[in-house]
């Protein structure tokens, strides 16, 4: 059936030609009655991140995961490391860091706000509103397995790589004329990480196996082929360490012989070696620490002992792949693509090798495979790679912006059960948060401030100036809804909404009418972590909370619509809405991030935070058709603002550009983070120090640049933006694959430019509305009478005539 519907105005793509261009519409052959068709073809070329030597420091070594068990390794051929990470290795134990005195202390702040002495109130909040202990604890390394290999002679042919379409590291060289290789993958169906050991020449595998740790901890044998590292997490802040945790590695040689002595064992001349590595803790929940790691690791590793190492193989790859491959790009491929990585790192900006952005985005939604996924703790400032007991940041979850960026990639590049440990996290808060919206506000609801960690402190800590910020639950819970945009899955829905509505009833229940203006506002608050006035950011309601408050009482009315409940409360939220304070147009032209037109004068022009373009990006209250006042003033900020920033800065950037609709600037970020400044010889992407929301915000980036959309609850109607910011650097291409809202999965094919054709594969009942890329003499969409529905289990083809 090839119903063609041709239409003058359904989408222009790309670059040149401002024309509408007329596409012939097609539904073709049903595909599927119920599940979306996510698989895309894999394309044969290769996906490696390279190296042609070990790797002399952290920044080198390869990182596998599983979601809750994280190794980086460094392949040496005399001694190899591999540094541990298990997700629920953090310092401290569960805490209640409320303050008793603030509750009093609040109105005084209030006052102190609306008085404009706001560095009195910030010093107020230092004194008597700050969580307790003032910081929260951090995620900590495990330790390292070792293996040392005496007899090791030159290495000559040598290779190491991490294959993003297998999950697996390989290692390659040749040593005394014997070829040697290693094979390592971290298993989610088995819950170990696999490590096999080959040579050419029977025999000739020989090493000593131990573990070492910077944690209180010791090494033991158990029997003859068990290595066991057995310790407790640091002590933070006075609270003493509690986390216990074991690793136990489990050796298997083929030929040869083991001898196991005082925590080592000693491999003698294997023809091949198996070694399995099993991580536990303690940990249950975040108020819960009585889980038995010694009894986890036996299981686990009695189950995968069972197993032969190509039934685990298997096991690993038809878990990991069908994830990995729902996604492919293709920007095209030059000589570049053979070297190490690094050095294409290094000549990037200067070369042709739109291979490396690929590989990048790929790598982005490797390391959101292997660092989220259900039933283990969300992704860190780290993801779960660390190697020390005191990283920067604590290696935990700062919610100004970096954990929300953590999550960006997971529903456009098609990932969406990878949010399930962020959604899990929102549940322990909705309960630590009641506790400190009570404490601390005397409200109902939940709050969380600018960081938390395994604990789910919820308070404000590290000080006013970057702590005192009460929105960062809020922020989370715009995942939430934004699942259901993409997936349209009502039942995840029913799940959290009670986390929204109570996210929601906080803020109904603490706006405070500031009496300068009339509007209802967040009091006390900070636009994150940037000064208006030298070393002080506390005020009230800043643009940022303002937007994201209207999308969270948005979404808790729409969810409660969907599933019919709660009128009331609807009102009542709908009610707030309508008085929270509106963006504002400041004399520069800019988007004001505070209701002051503060922002010329502010201390830092060029701060790497960007939080007032919230409502461009992430959120999509800005937007070329609907508010192009706002839409220019919010290029406006992003010009003042500039480009050099921190790497999570220029990921951010990149969707804003993208969400300008300007694919050349939008280019000029990727090419920026795209440098040994700010992406690390193994792609982690640098702030620097290393920090893994750069990665996800880069790759969320450039799924924005080649698709965006937006949901319309009442009328379940898509607008959709295909190519809507290509850049010239780019001209020919495909992507498969992408998810948008209103449950599509998208197939995009441009050639110098331009489109060739969309293939859209429809999920569920909507109205598909494409629309052609914003131009200046684009007709606003809401008078286009493009809309058509779109039917679950059909394809829809768009070609430009
Ligand atoms: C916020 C940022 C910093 C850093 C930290 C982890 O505080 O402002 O740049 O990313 O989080």
């Amino acid at each position: 059936m090839n119903t063609s519907l041709n239409r003058r105005d359904l989408l222009a793509a790309g670059l040149g030609t401002l024309a509408a261009v007329p596409l012939a519409l097609a539904a073709e052959s049903v595909v599927s009655a119920v599940a979306p068709p996510v698989e895309a073809a894999a394309p044969e070329e290769s996906l490696s991140v390279r190296f042609r030597e070990p790797a002399r420091q952290w920044l080198e070594a390869l990182p596998l995961g599983n979601g809750r068990l994280g190794a980086m390794v460094f392949g040496g051929t005399d001694r190899e490391r591999l540094q541990l990470n298990e997700d629920t290795v953090w310092a401290g134990g569960p805490h209640d860091y409320a303050n008793p005195r603030a509750l009093d202390a609040l109105p005084e702040i209030r006052k102190l706000v609306f008085a404009e002495k706001y560095r009195d109130a910030q010093e107020r909040i230092n004194a008597d509103f700050a969580g307790q202990p003032i910081t929260q604890m951090p995620y900590q390394t495990v330790g390292d397995l070792i293996l040392d290999f005496p007899d090791a002679a030159d290495a000559t042919e040598y290779r190491r790589e991490l294959d993003l379409r297998d999950a697996t590291v390989r290692i390659h060289y040749t040593a005394n004329g014997v070829r040697f290789t290693r094979e390592y993958f971290a298993s989610a169906p088995d819950d170990v990480l696999v490590l096999r050991l080959t040579a050419d020449r029977p025999g000739s595998i020989t090493l000593t196996a131990t573990f070492a740790s910077p944690q209180t901890s010791e090494v033991t044998g158990e029997g003859e082929n068990t290595l066991l590292l057995t310790g407790v997490s640091g002590a933070s802040a006075g609270i003493p360490g509690q986390v216990r945790f074991r690793a136990s590695a489990q050796l298997r040689n083929e030929g040869g012989t083991l001898v196991a002595e005082q925590g080592r064992i000693h491999v003698r001349k294997a023809d091949a070696l198996t070694v399995l590595v099993a991580i536990a803790t303690n940990h249950r929940a975040y108020d819960d620490l009585t889980a038995d790691p010694a009894r986890r690791t036996a299981e686990t590793l009695a189950k995968a002992a069972s197993r032969t190492v190509d039934s685990l193989r298997a096991a690993h790859l038809a878990d990991y792949r069908p994830l990995f491959q729902r996604v492919s790009l293709d920007l095209g491929t030059t000589p570049d693509a053979e070297k190490p990585t690094p050095e294409r790192v290094a000549t990037f900006k200067n070369a042709n090798d739109p291979h490396l952005a690929v590989l990048q985005f790929q790598f982005g939604r490797y390391l959101l495979i292997a660092s989220s996924r259900p039933g283990t703790q969300p992704a860190n400032l780290q993801g779960i790679w660390n190697e020390s007991l005191n990283p920067p940041w604590g290696s935990k979850y700062t919610i100004n912006i970096n954990t929300e960026m953590n999550y960006w990639p997971a529903l456009p590049a098609n990932l969406a059960e990878c949010c399930e440990p962020l959604f899990a996290m929102i549940r322990d808060l909705a309960v630590t948060g009641r506790k400190m919206a009570r404490d601390q506000y005397g409200a109902n609801g939940w709050v969380t401030h600018h960081n938390t960690d395994l604990w789910r402190g919820a308070a404000p800590v590290d000080g006013a100036f970057w702590g005192m910020w009460p929105t960062g639950g809020a922020w989370l819970c715009k995942a939430v809804w934004d699942h259901y945009e993409y997936t349209l899955d009502r039942e995840a829905l029913r799940k959290h909404y009670p986390h929204l509505r109570e996210a929601a009833r906080f803020f109904v229940e603490t706006l405070v009418v500031d009496p300068r203006t009339g509007f209802l506002v967040t009091c006390p608050s900070v636009s994150p972590e940037n000064a208006h006035h030298s070393d002080v950011s506390v005020c009230a309601g800043p643009t940022m909370d303002n937007a994201i408050l209207r999308d969270l009482f948005d979404a808790v009315v729409r969810s409660a619509e969907i599933l019919d409940l709660d009128p009331d409360f609807r009102k009542e939220v709908t009610s707030a809405r309508e008085r929270l304070a509106p963006m504002r147009i400041g004399n520069a032209g800019q988007l004001q991030e505070w209701q002051e037109d503060w922002d010329m004068d502010a201390p830092e022009i060029r701060h790497r935070h960007v939080s007032h373009l919230y409502g461009l990006y992430p959120g999509q209250q800005i937007d070329p058709h609907r508010t192009p006042d706002l839409f220019a003033a919010a290029r406006k900020s992003l010009e003042i603002r500039g480009d050099e920033a921190t790497g999570w800065s220029m990921g951010w950037k990149i969707n804003l550009w993208a969400r300008l609709r300007d694919g050349n600037h939008a280019f000029k970020l990727v090419a920026d983070l795209l440098t040994p400044e700010r992406t690390a010889p193994n792609l982690f992407d640098l702030h620097p120090p290393f920090q893994i929301d750069g990665n996800f915000g880069y790759t969320a980036g450039v799924a924005e640049m080649l698709l965006q959309s937006r949901f319309d609850a009442a009328s379940r109607t898509v607008e959709l933006e295909i190519l809507p910011a290509l850049p010239g650097a780019w001209p020919d291409g495909n992507v498969r694959g992408l998810r948008a809202r209103g449950n599509l999965i998208v197939d995009i094919a441009w050639k110098q430019g331009k489109l060739v054709e969309a293939v859209l594969h429809a999920g569920s009942d909507i109205n598909l509305r494409p629309l052609r890329s914003r131009r200046a003499d684009a007709a606003d969409p809401t008078t286009e009478p493009t809309t058509f529905p779109a039917l679950a289990g059909k394809k829809y083809r768009l070609i430009p005539q």
